[in-house]
């Protein structure tokens, strides 16, 4: 630390003798995977002017890789802050992280300040609190406009008013995906009386639109509540366009909104539609094929026939994080009877292996749903994990598909 020259307070980093690019005071800190962090630092040179960069050095099962999260130019001049938003997109978790400043080619004496990296979460919906007046909002039978009466988060509400009909509001178009998850949430508060509200997606598929609601909940004059859920598209086909709003189910009255989420979630299961076969999966004691006879979704289902065991299945190696909520859903069904189902993790911690029921279920000849929420609670690190669906007796014919496992 050095108390020559600080951005911020007395005191700033420096990091002299510089022999590579690299040099640099690095910190250990807590980065995930599939999260999105906001990173910015203030940086000044000695002498020279260099691209400075704001760099993750990061452990995947014993591998160091190094991300740069933010880049700038930075000088001798004086204090240019380096800063922007990066989201992890690694094939495991992260074991270990540290984040630190370095140039591109410059060994020149290096000072540092006010380094900052927080999680942020990716709201697809811009303006989602109408701070920016409707700027990028679109009215759907309706005015609509920022309004100060009624603030709930910043200074404004987004106000939907003159509604025709129910499913009049704003409407924001989204980079939603067919076969994706997303968190959704709004704020809602209607001007007058009581009603249903609903947060919808007009998606565009095969050059139709559907209406899917993405989540309900009740909503009134006496309070603003929160509407949110998590919703998976499951559509014939990929979604060209899609436009996503809060209505309700049949007042026109006023309706007022704050604070629109959209946020993707991702899903540790590969190929779990078998839209792909049976890439990424196994097979146990049995025969695992991707069948195109009647799936649950898109145009083939996962199927294991001359099934010797009740454990006879399809597998999966995907990475659980200890203390990780994980919220579960497969669809499956039998060739002949029923019998209970479970999703099962085979997971290794500490060397030895372990088997959680993740969700269970009832299983028939229709589709059914073995859905449920998990939060793993190990002696340590969960090191590898694999996952299928077993049946807990029967040995019919298995189909599954639809698999989802999404980090909470
Ligand atoms: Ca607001
Ligand atoms: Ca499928």
């Amino acid at each position: 630390m050095t108390n020559t020259a600080s951005h911020s307070g007395t005191y700033s980093g420096l990091v002299s003798f510089r022999t590579a690019a690299w040099g640099s005071a690095r910190q250990a800190v807590s980065l995930e995977n599939r999260k999105t962090y906001r990173v910015s630092a203030w940086a000044k040179l000695a002498s020279g002017s260099d691209t400075g960069r704001i760099v993750a050095e990061l452990t995947i099962g014993g591998t160091n890789y190094y991300r740069t999260l933010a880049s700038g130019t930075i000088n001798s001049a004086g204090w240019s802050e380096i800063g922007g938003e990066y989201t992890f997109n690694e094939t495991a978790p992260i074991t270990s992280a540290r984040i630190y400043v370095d140039t591109a080619a410059s060994t020149a004496n290096l000072y540092i300040d006010d380094l900052r990296a927080e999680r942020i979460e990716t709201n697809l919906v811009a303006n989602s609190g109408f701070e920016n007046g409707t700027t990028g909002w679109q009215a759907a039978g309706a005015s609509i406009s920022s309004s100060a009466n009624d603030p709930l988060f910043g200074t404004v509400t987004g106000r939907v008013y003159a509604r025709t009909d129910f499913w009049s509001s704003a409407r924001q178009q989204l980079p939603l995906a067919n076969e994706a998850a997303y968190r959704v949430s709004a704020w809602v508060r209607l001007a007058s009386g009581s009603d249903t509200g609903r947060i919808m997606a007009a998606v565009t598929v095969n050059g139709t639109t559907q209406f899917r609601t993405l989540a309900t909940g009740p909503v009134s004059a006496s309070g603003w509540t929160e509407i949110s859920g998590v919703y998976t598209f499951h559509e014939a086909a990929a979604i060209t366009q899609a436009l996503v709003y809060a209505d309700t189910t049949s007042t026109t009255a006023e309706l007022h909104v704050d604070n629109f989420r959209v946020v993707p979630l991702y899903t540790v299961v590969k190929n779990g539609g078998f839209e792909n076969g049976t890439t990424n999966w196994t097979t146990i004691a049995g025969t695992g094929s991707a069948s195109a006879t009647s799936p649950h979704g898109g145009s083939y289902t996962g199927l294991v026939s001359g099934r010797s065991y009740y454990y006879s299945s399809l597998r999966q190696s995907v990475s659980f994080v200890n203390g990780q909520t994980y919220r579960i859903s497969v669809w499956g069904k039998l060739a002949s009877g029923t019998d209970t189902a479970n999703l099962v993790a085979q997971i290794v911690v500490g060397g030895s292996t372990y088997y959680r029921t993740l969700a269970t279920g009832t299983l028939g000849t229709g589709w059914s749903e073995i859905a449920g929420t998990y939060t793993f609670a190990e002696s340590g690190p969960i090191t590898s994990a694999s996952i299928y669906l077993s049946t807990a007796a029967s040995t019919a014919d298995l189909y599954s598909d639809d698999y989802t496992i999404y980090p909470e």
